[in-house]
């Protein structure tokens, strides 16, 4: 059976583009199709600066929302990074295969390291580390497929090549992997900068849509999203990206096409009250199962316990078999 597993790193309050670029595939394909494996990805986190209660509480919130989501503990396996060991057990392994140019040619390091400089902080090492804790994620559970929005896709090429150089240096242990986006919103922009994706820990907080945003706030937010000066509603990335972050948006919520969607419209306003209330009605039955779920945390700790252990259960022998295969000696 395809084994597939993606994560979410707790930096932020999960938005719309992880709703769309990945959160609902996982839930209404991937684990139905799959032996499917989710994580909140807490020591990702860590790479920028934080506040250890604030990352807690977003943990937390996420497993929460995945559940909210749809994911269903009988059909995936849902658990948090730190809660298995393995993960940074073989991180390290593959630092000992990574180069440091690979590391320094990552766009994603690039950006949050820039950023980071801009807040007045430093660069942690482990933000250039990130993609190798990443390959460690993916590769502990030899998995074939990572469904992911397209920011990620660089870390999951990267996970690929170092699979195929340890396989290559030390023996075949490990399954290379391939990532999948959706067809539609695989980069969902910030409504307020189209230049840029919707990212949780971005600044530009009125541009970016939250999972648990009120219904009227959310309409207030795609209400002001940024245009341009043109009348006519065109697809166009290009010379029209806010527009067609719209018609993305709005395919993505209600099954069109977002070419054709354009062809229906003929204002923006029109086109943005639509998109509003398509995204209100997506999130709706998240934001109930939500509430639910907050109202029985026991439940959502023992999702996450049994999740735990059985994410160790299959990691631990494909890492003790990486430390046998690259010469460490065996503990006995
Ligand atoms: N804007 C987006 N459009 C489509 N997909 C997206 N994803 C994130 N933002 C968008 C996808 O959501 C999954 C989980 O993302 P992550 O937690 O690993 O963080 P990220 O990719 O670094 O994105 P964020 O939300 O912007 O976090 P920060 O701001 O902390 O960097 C991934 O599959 C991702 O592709």
């Amino acid at each position: 059976m395809t084994r597939v597993f993606s994560g979410i790193k707790p930096t932020g309050h999960l938005t719309l583009g992880n709703y769309l670029g990945a959160m609902r595939r996982w839930a209404e394909v991937d684990q139905h199709r799959a032996d499917a494996l989710f994580c909140v990805v807490d020591l990702h986190a860590l790479t920028v600066h934080h506040d250890p209660a604030r990352v807690r509480r977003l943990s937390r919130q996420a497993a929460t929302l995945l559940l909210a989501s749809g994911l269903d503990p009988e059909r995936c396996t849902l658990f948090v990074q730190s809660h298995v060991d393995e993960h940074a057990r073989l991180s390290y392994l593959l630092e000992c295969v990574a180069t440091d140019g690979e590391m320094r040619r990552m766009i994603q390091y690039k950006e949050k390291a820039a950023r980071e400089q801009r807040r007045g902080g430093s660069v942690r090492l482990s933000l250039l580390t990130y993609p190798v804790l990443m390959a460690a994620d993916i590769l502990a559970y030899r998995t074939d497929e990572v469904p992911v929005g397209d920011d990620q896709t660089q870390h999951v090429e990267l996970a690929r090549d170092l699979a195929v150089r340890f396989n290559h240096r030390y023996g075949h242990t490990f399954t290379v992997p391939r990532a999948t986006s959706p067809a539609v919103a695989a980069r969902v922009m910030n409504l307020q900068d189209p230049a840029s994706k919707m990212g949780k820990s971005e600044d530009v907080g009125p541009g970016i849509v939250y999972l648990l945003d009120e219904p009227d706030v959310v309409r207030r937010k795609v209400m002001r999203a940024v245009t341009d000066s043109g009348r006519e509603v065109v697809y166009d990335r290009e010379s029209r990206p806010g527009v067609a972050n719209l018609l993305e948006i709005l395919a993505a919520c209600s099954g069109g096409n977002p070419e054709e969607l354009a062809g229906v419209y003929e204002s923006y306003g029109a086109l943005k009250k639509d998109t509003a209330e398509a995204v209100v009605e997506v999130l709706r039955p998240v934001q109930q199962r939500h509430r639910e779920l907050c109202a029985d945390p026991g439940y959502v700790e023992g999702v996450l316990r049994e999740g735990a252990r059985r994410a160790r259960e299959i990691a631990r022998p494909v890492v003790d078999a990486a430390y046998r295969a690259i010469g460490l000696l065996p503990a006995g």
